[in-house]
């Protein structure tokens, strides 16, 4: 899964248009580098970001959807009104940082057939890292993942359309997401797929000392210590370089 944020360019002049016209040359080149999807965020969800409103999400999301129609594409967004616009406009999946808890989040799927991502977060984004607290990181992400797809299937979504998600970075310390990387297969009880997001992400930048620019290595690390821990998609930024050693990992593997 590539990552395409559609964010604002303040030096650009053209506005919205140049941002969306930006964002689906993005999205094509990650296909053609690899990806089997790309991923859209119109709200930015790192630690400290402030919320966008609905309006300003829907209007930076909807084209680049509208344009990316006959590509595999997924939405990254916590909004039923986003979403229902997102899928109205050509998405075959969401990708809830909320694992649709927001109210009328699991009705605005449940009529369709879209594929489901459902993730773990503690706390909201903006103060998720002040104080993140667990008992055991890995049996309550598993037990709320486990809630979360229940619900869903309560609500008439099939199990064979949802991917769970630990939510690596979303309100955990790098002992957290250490830890929830090691004891990743304790997920692959939960019976769907599961999706890993490492890339580029602080805690790899604590480890190896490297701004965002220059985490690829420590992405990829940790991209294949996700596969060897039973991941079945990884959510990069740096699709080219991701596909080839997920091609080694698969080579090794059927050795
Ligand atoms: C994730 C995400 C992730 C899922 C972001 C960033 C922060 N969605 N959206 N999993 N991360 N499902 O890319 O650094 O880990 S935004």
């Amino acid at each position: 899964m590539g990552v395409v944020n559609v964010t604002p360019d303040s030096f650009s002049e053209g506005g919205r248009f140049l941002d969306a016209q930006a964002a689906v040359a993005h999205a094509r080149r990650l296909l053609q580098d690899g990806a089997d999807l790309v991923d859209i965020g119109g709200e930015s969800t790192r630690p400290g970001a402030a919320p966008v409103a609905e309006r300003e999400e829907l209007e930076r999301i909807v084209p680049v959807v509208q344009a990316l129609r006959d590509s595999p594409v997924s939405v990254d967004t916590r909004r039923p009104g986003v979403m229902r616009a997102a899928l109205a406009a050509g998405a075959c999946m969401i990708n809830d940082i909320q694992a649709l808890q927001s109210p009328g989040a699991i009705e605005a799927v449940a009529e369709t057939g879209c594929g489901i991502c459902l993730m773990h977060m503690q706390g909201e984004p903006q103060t998720m890292q002040h104080a993140p607290r667990y008992g055991d990181v890995a049996v309550e992400v598993r037990e709320f993942l486990a809630a979360r797809i229940a619900a869903c299937e309560a609500a008439g979504i099939s199990r064979d359309r949802l991917v769970a998600d630990p939510g690596f970075g979303f309100g955990k310390t790098v002992a957290h997401n250490l830890t929830l990387l090691k004891r990743l297969p304790e997920l692959a009880a939960l019976g769907v797929p599961l999706l890993a997001g490492w890339s580029r992400k602080s805690t790899i930048g604590r480890i190896t000392g490297r701004e965002p620019g220059e985490r690829l290595a420590g992405s990829l690390a940790a991209a294949l210590l996700a596969l060897l821990g039973g991941a079945k998609i990884l959510r990069v930024h740096d699709v080219r370089e991701t596909r080839d050693a997920v091609l080694m990992f698969e080579a090794w593997r059927q050795a």
